[in-house]
């Protein structure tokens, strides 16, 4: 037998050069949180503001992580006594750091009784989510709740869940009838007012699963909802990225995420039952997250879903290349400074273009490998917080909405599903179906396609989709693309 090892873990933690070490030793701090969905930016976001309140502040504070679906990241992590690596990739160079921060981790899909019991633990008092949009299984739009099977079988009836909202039910319900005491459910998803969707999330799950009176009082009664804007560029970690960890640990870590320097969390401060210190973490707690929320998803996501979609049909892998087009530099900053920026009202003391400039700063970060078709993904849950509001905004204002209607244009094409070589285009999205089939049946010109689209209810609002002078801007852009391509559209755009 081995006796040595040549993995990440408690055992070989010594060996770690010490500026790699953990600011918190697994096991030695009681988990109090429990966060679902365990991937790449949980780990590199709201893992490492936690160790660090918990290392400045102290409490327990713990994170038993959930990875709803996949058993890799759960085989990796539970291989190496819960411990993980932040690689920090900044032009100048990169720096290595292993995060104590999770006292745990499950697997719902083969346990989600495991993940019940959690819920209802009276020393879990803070659950946080990473889940993705489609997770919340909300029509993006209307914020209703979906009519999807596997949704319904969890709500009606007594199997195991298999969803994020049917796992929260459960346990809700567990934690009710235990009477174990309050806590704060915290969306830290990239979705509008996330903790009001959250809270209108369960209401309706309460309500579609016929849950009494005395239950759903409690869950009321008992549960906050906090609001919460996130930022940090993590793409998913590759091959590359444990070659890099590897490197600076002289450990292997098959969990190791890569992520740019900068990370912001604004946090509602509405915790029934207690949170860690985030203020020592640098996070901003505060009463209304509201105005950094639109800041971020109508700046930094709808610039970023603008340069995954123009950058993916104009051939190029990775976010960073795509700023490289010739003319896309300047297309933006007037997405931003024209379109974005009057279309609400940001943060005191905030300028919107500045802030776009330091996105844009941010997204050219040449050591961060941010693919175009990861952030092309789930289109049509994405597009309207980070583009359509911002149109409905600025017509209901009176203004145009030219350059926000190129990134409409972009996707519709993008939905299409080629880019401008002629190369397939993989279009990984809920709605998949239902925009294939909107497209079939129209003719195929420019116009068809964004009638087509634009009746589809659960992604355009009808405001929008009634507008004529926002269709024409679309078509005009679409019919751009589709006969000219990317690059002699941004080269004539105006
Ligand atoms: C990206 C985000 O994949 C995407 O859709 O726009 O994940 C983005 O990187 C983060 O929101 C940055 O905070």
């Amino acid at each position: 037998m081995a006796l040595t090892t040549d993995r990440l873990g408690l055992a070989t933690l010594r060996r770690l050069p010490a500026q790699c070490r953990p600011l918190l030793r697994p096991g030695t701090v009681p988990a109090g949180i429990v966060h679902l969905g365990l991937g790449a930016f949980h780990r590199a976001h709201q893992a490492v503001h936690t160790e660090a309140a918990v290392g400045a502040a102290g409490g327990d504070w713990g994170i038993i992580g959930i990875a709803p679906r996949s058993t890799a990241v759960v085989d990796a992590l539970a291989g190496q006594d819960h411990l993980f690596s932040v690689t920090t990739l900044a032009a100048e160079g990169a720096a290595t750091r292993v995060v104590g921060a999770l006292a745990g981790v499950r697997h719902a899909a083969s346990d989600p009784q495991a993940v019940v019991r959690l819920l209802a633990d009276p020393a879990i008092r803070v659950v946080t989510l990473t889940v993705t949009e489609k997770a919340y299984q909300l029509d993006p739009v209307t914020g209703t709740l979906r009519t999807d099977p596997e949704l319904i079988a969890d709500l009606t009836t007594d199997r195991a869940p298999r969803t994020v909202p049917g796992l929260l039910l459960r346990g809700l319900l567990a934690r009710a009838a235990a009477d174990a005491g309050p806590v704060a459910l915290v969306s830290c998803d990239n979705l509008p007012a996330n903790g009001r969707r959250l809270r209108g999330l369960i209401g309706q799950v309460l309500a579609r699963a016929r849950v009494p009176d005395g239950p759903a009082g409690w869950i009321d009664a008992h549960v906050g909802f906090p609001g919460t804007m996130v930022d940090r560029i993590v793409p998913a970690a590759t091959a590359a990225t444990l070659d890099t960890a590897r490197r600076a640990l002289g450990v292997r870590d098959l969990a190791a995420v890569a992520a740019e320097p900068y990370s912001q969390w604004v946090i509602e401060d509405d915790f029934p039952a207690g949170r860690p210190a985030w203020e020592r973490a640098g996070a901003t707690l505060t009463g209304d997250a509201g105005p950094w929320e639109r800041l971020k998803l109508r700046t930094l996501n709808g610039v970023h879903s603008a340069t995954a979609y123009l950058g993916a049909l104009a051939g190029a892998e990775t976010v960073a290349e795509t700023l490289a087009l010739p003319g896309l530099d300047a297309v933006l900053r007037r997405l931003v400074a024209e379109d974005v920026a009057p279309s609400f009202t940001p943060p005191s003391g905030v300028s919107v273009p500045a802030y776009g400039e330091q996105v844009l700063a941010r997204f050219a970060n040449p050591a961060i490998r941010h693919r175009t078709l990861q952030i092309a993904m789930d289109g049509s849950q994405k597009l309207p917080q980070r583009i359509l509001h911002t149109i409905v905004d600025l017509r209901a204002a009176g203004r145009s909405a030219h350059w926000a209607a190129l990134v409409v244009a972009a996707w519709l094409r993008f939905v299409r599903g080629h880019a401008d070589d002629g190369r397939p285009l993989p279009l990984d999205d809920p709605l998949a179906d239902r925009l294939r089939t909107a497209l079939t049946a129209v003719p195929d010109t420019p116009a068809g396609v964004v009638d087509a689209v634009f009746a589809v209810g659960e992604v355009f609002p009808a405001a929008l989709a009634a507008d004529e002078e926002v269709r024409a801007d679309v078509v005009g852009w679409l019919t751009a693309l589709e006969r000219h391509g990317v690059r002699a559209t941004l080269a004539g755009a105006r």
